[in-house]
C-alpha cells in the first residue's frame, strides 16, 4: 500500500500556511500561552483573544473553532492536548480525540485543507514518536470515511518532528 496522497508532511511555521484551517495546540482556558499557541495569537492579533474569550474554555480532547484573522488560514481550530503524565491517565485516547474532533470541525466547516502542529509534544511533554503514531493513525482513519478534508498537513516545526511523522506514516502505509 502506498502513502496516502491526502497526507502531507511539511517543516515550518504553521501561522504562514495558506490553508482553510490551522489547528492550535491550546490550553483549556483558550486565552493564549507559549509554543505554537503563542505564535498563533501573535500572528492573529488581539481580536483572536476576544473571540477565544467568548468560547467558555475547552476541555482536554475537545476542539473549538474561531476565525483566522491575520494568518492566511480562514479558520483556527483550537484543541487542548493532554499533559503527558506517564501514559496511564488516558493520554493516548485524549490525544487521538484532539485530532478526531478537529477533523470533525474541519469537515463541518467544509475545509479542504487543514494543518496540524504536533499537539502535546512541546510544553505538554508527550513522547514525540508515540504522538506521531496516534496523529497519523487517527487522521488516516478519518480520511478513509469521507472526502473532506481533502488534504491534511502535518506542519512540523523542526526536522526531528518531521522525521518521526514520516516514520509513523511509513509504519501505517508501508510507504
Ligand atoms: N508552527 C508549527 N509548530 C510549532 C510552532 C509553529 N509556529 N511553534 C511551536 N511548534 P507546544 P503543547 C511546535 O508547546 O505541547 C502553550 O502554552 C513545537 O515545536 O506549542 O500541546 C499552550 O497554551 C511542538 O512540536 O504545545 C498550552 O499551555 C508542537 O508545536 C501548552 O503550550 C507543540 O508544542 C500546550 O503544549
Amino acid at each position: 500500500m502506498g502513502v496516502d496522497p491526502r497526507i502531507q508532511i511539511q517543516t515550518g511555521d504553521i501561522t504562514r500556511l495558506a490553508v482553510d484551517a490551522i489547528v492550535n495546540a491550546a490550553n483549556s482556558s483558550l486565552v493564549g500561552g507559549g509554543g505554537v499557541d503563542g505564535a498563533i495569537h501573535r500572528a492573529a492579533g488581539p481580536e483572536l483573544l476576544v473571540e477565544c474569550g467568548m468560547l467558555n474554555g475547552c476541555n482536554v480532547g475537545e476542539a473549538k473553532v474561531t476565525k483566522g484573522y491575520k494568518p492566511p488560514a480562514r479558520h483556527i481550530i483550537h484543541t487542548v492536548g493532554p499533559v503527558w503524565q506517564g501514559g496511564g491517565k488516558g493520554e493516548a485516547e485524549l490525544l487521538a480525540s484532539c485530532y478526531q474532533r478537529s477533523l470533525e470541525i474541519a469537515r463541518t466547516n467544509e475545509c479542504l485543507t487543514i494543518a496540524f502542529p504536533a499537539i502535546s509534544t512541546g510544553i505538554y511533554r508527550y513522547p514525540e514518536d508515540e504522538a506521531a503514531t496516534i496523529a497519523v493513525g487517527t487522521v488516516s482513519r478519518f480520511l478513509r470515511e469521507g472526502m473532506l478534508p481533502r488534504t491534511v498537513i502535518f506542519c512540523c516545526f523542526d526536522e526531528q518532528t518531521a522525521r518521526l511523522q514520516r516514520q509513523a506514516v511509513a509504519a501505517i502505509w508501508g510507504g
